[in-house]
């Protein structure tokens, strides 16, 4: 049981090491928006928005979820008293399309609050089994095949279980022959588009089979599921799905029409933790594996994704990596690290994230703030 009393959003300026360069844009530093969520009682957690700068991955951006927090969404929660965190995906899901993300934002930021009040740590609120948790690395698109080898070699010997190579027309076989040729058979590697391609590419895709890649991620574009089914029935690799799962039902639908047999099941893009929860149960069903994606989260996005992380059957690698692979300094303490066997340790000693926010540290991050209460809300369903 928890009343919200105030949510506060702020948008943090973090400058990635390096830019991160995908089929649909580039990002060198990183708009985060960041809320605070108050319970009556005195009770706070932080929480992240993943919305990106752009709508270049799904519709969704920072500015877009700012308003839709405000507006309508934080309305629905505010000094309302609310039985857990259960209840809360359905009361910010009826008459509200969309706005994943920001939804994501709230509804996780219930789920971290409840693991403050019961002074538990987060996986065990979620029900999560796992103590540590294999971490992949997403590698951008890099100018050339050497250069993305490099890269490559570097996060192998880092420990990383799996080697994800950002992929577009034009950036794709070569890349990717470079990396297998270099890093052996026996390496995980994959490959993601970001939906850069179409159907009639199939034929050019085709030639991808013969690197063993451990799956393809989201070649075609998000609401292409019958082509995608299209492009399995033909591809000896796995197809795995980002953009295309907003939902459990979509979910329902890979599985159903066969368009894809893994989910990179990321929090934000789906909701949040009920809906995550709700794809990872229909996927152990039928026997669809399912792995944690990323966002370039900060360190507090992270603890929520590592939570949803240690689930019994995220059993392939997430796109988990730690701190310092994005940020010179990160906005948590400690900050995330990997063990030289590519495990990040799931924080189960702690109560809450499992890890201190810098509030002073973000303060100086801080561009925009606004601070959102129950005097403008309980606004009935
Ligand atoms: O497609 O998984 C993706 C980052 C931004 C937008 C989309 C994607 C990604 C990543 C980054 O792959 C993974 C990470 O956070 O390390
Ligand atoms: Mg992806």
């Amino acid at each position: 049981m928890f009343c919200i009393d105030r949510i506060t959003l702020r948008e943090i300026h973090l400058a990635l090491k390096e830019p991160f360069r995908i089929s649909s844009g580039v990002e060198s530093v990183r708009r985060i928006l960041l809320l605070e969520i108050t319970d009556r009682d005195g009770a706070m957690v932080w929480g992240e928005c993943v919305a990106p700068a752009l709508p270049n991955y799904t519709p969704e951006t920072i500015d877009t979820a700012w308003l839709a927090i405000r507006e309508w969404l934080a309305p629905r929660l505010l000094g309302r008293r609310l039985t857990g965190p259960a209840v809360v995906h359905d009361l910010l899901a009826q008459d509200i399309r969309g706005h994943n993300m920001a939804k994501a934002a709230l509804e996780m930021g219930c789920w971290g609050l409840t693991a403050e009040i019961e002074q538990r740590p987060l996986t065990l609120v979620l029900g999560g089994t796992r103590e540590r948790v294999p971490t992949g690395i997403s590698l951008g698109i890099q100018r050339s095949p050497e250069l993305l080898v490099e890269r490559a070699l570097a996060a192998v010997a880092a420990g990383y279980r799996k080697v994800k190579l950002k992929i577009q027309p034009g950036q794709d076989v070569e890349y990717v022959r470079a990396v297998r040729a270099a890093l052996g058979p026996d390496v995980e590697i994959m490959a993601d588009a970001n939906a850069a391609y179409s159907i009639g590419d199939a034929p050019h895709l085709l030639q991808l089979d013969e690197f063993e890649l451990l799956m393809l991620e989201q070649p075609l574009g998000a609401d292409a599921l019958l082509q995608l089914a299209e492009l399995q029935r033909q591809l000896r690799t796995p197809l795995c799905l980002d953009e295309s799962i907003i939902d459990v039902s979509r979910a329902r639908d890979m599985i159903a029409l066969q368009c894809g047999r893994i989910i990179n099941i990321k929090p934000g893009r789906v909701g949040g933790f009920s809906a995550s929860k709700a794809i990872h149960d229909v996927c152990q069903e039928a026997g669809i594996p399912v792995w944690c994606g990323g966002m370039l989260e900060s360190g507090v996005g992270r603890a929520y994704n590592v939570a949803l992380a240690s689930l019994p059957n995220f059993s392939m690698p997430g796109d988990l990596s730690p701190s310092a692979r994005y940020w010179t300094r990160d906005v948590v303490s400690p900050e995330w690290t990997m063990g030289a066997d590519g495990l990040v340790k799931v924080p189960r000693d702690r109560p809450g994230l499992g890890v201190d926010v810098d509030a002073d540290y973000i303060e100086s991050l801080t561009v925009r703030t606004e601070t959102l209460s129950a005097a403008r809300a309980a606004v009935p369903v």
